[in-house]
């Protein structure tokens, strides 16, 4: 019979805990990447056409435990390299736009950075969930530059509509109270306040359409080519 040998269990547990740390470290700097990237597009938005498409951005970072358990739940193979590839919600942002056009401006915008990698997009805005469940995911990887290495790592950016946040809040407690058995007319209150969420969303829209949002008219020629001498008497007050 195996002996039992506490001291290297433990320090084989503890050896394993710190790896398993750092492999989560990445994570997170990958959701203050992906953060930092969505603050700039809302502020220098608002600059050029001063109007902001982001009411807030939330994030999360799955708990360990929680990653572990879609590991065991989807059968997948219990180590870093398969969590790299099968888990890609470990690293959650959320945007939260005011109106549905602004949810296209966003996703462009990010997946047209050079260093961020499109992985997979679902959109359940054009094709919403039976449950009525409308957002838009977007997988995507983004390097993660640590003081050894570089990693890419995978980031789940959910985009959607203050409405369709709304209604998936409520829909998210309302499931894990029924344990995921919501009574039928539960569910069919739920399936009408989708709609009223998705009417109220077009209505926005359209009332947002009739709002001039022109962006600032750039100066002419090239900003590089201006003169700025004005601008420095201005500032010393000798414009007068
Ligand atoms: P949390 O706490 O938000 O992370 P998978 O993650 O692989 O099991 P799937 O089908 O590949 O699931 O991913 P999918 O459908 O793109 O959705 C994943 C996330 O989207 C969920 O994460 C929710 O955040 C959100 N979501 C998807 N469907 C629904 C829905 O019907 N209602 C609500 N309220 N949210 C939804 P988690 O892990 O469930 O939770």
């Amino acid at each position: 019979m195996r002996s039992w040998q506490p001291t290297l269990d433990i320090e084989d547990f503890r050896a394993l805990r710190e790896q398993f740390t750092d492999f989560m470290l990445g994570y997170k700097f990958a959701i203050d990447e992906i953060t930092t990237k969505i603050n700039i597009l809302r502020e220098d938005f608002n600059n050029a056409h001063e109007y902001n498409p982001i009411e807030h951005i939330n994030s999360r970072l799955k708990a360990p435990e929680s990653v572990l358990e879609k590991v065991r739940r989807k059968n997948y193979a219990m180590n870093l390299a398969s969590i790299r590839e099968n888990v890609l919600d470990i690293a959650g942002v959320r945007v939260i736009c005011s109106f549905i056009s602004d949810i296209t401006k966003i996703r462009d915008m990010l997946v047209g950075q050079e260093d961020i990698t499109l992985l997979d997009e679902r959109d359940y805005i054009g094709n919403r969930k039976p449950n009525g469940y409308r957002s838009l995911h977007l997988i995507v990887s983004i390097p993660v530059f640590r003081s050894d290495r570089t990693d890419r790592i995978p980031v789940e950016i959910q985009i959607r509509t203050i409405a369709m946040d709304f209604w998936a809040s409520l829909e998210h407690k309302i499931y894990y109270k029924y344990r995921g058995e919501v009574p039928p007319n539960l569910q069919g209150e739920l399936a009408e306040a989708a709609e009223a969420a998705a009417a109220l969303d077009e209505k926005m829209e359209s009332l947002h359409r009739l709002v001039d949002h022109r962006s600032k008219s750039l100066p002419d020629p090239v900003a590089d080519e201006l003169d700025l001498t004005a601008l420095y008497m201005g500032f010393l007050g000798k414009n007068s």
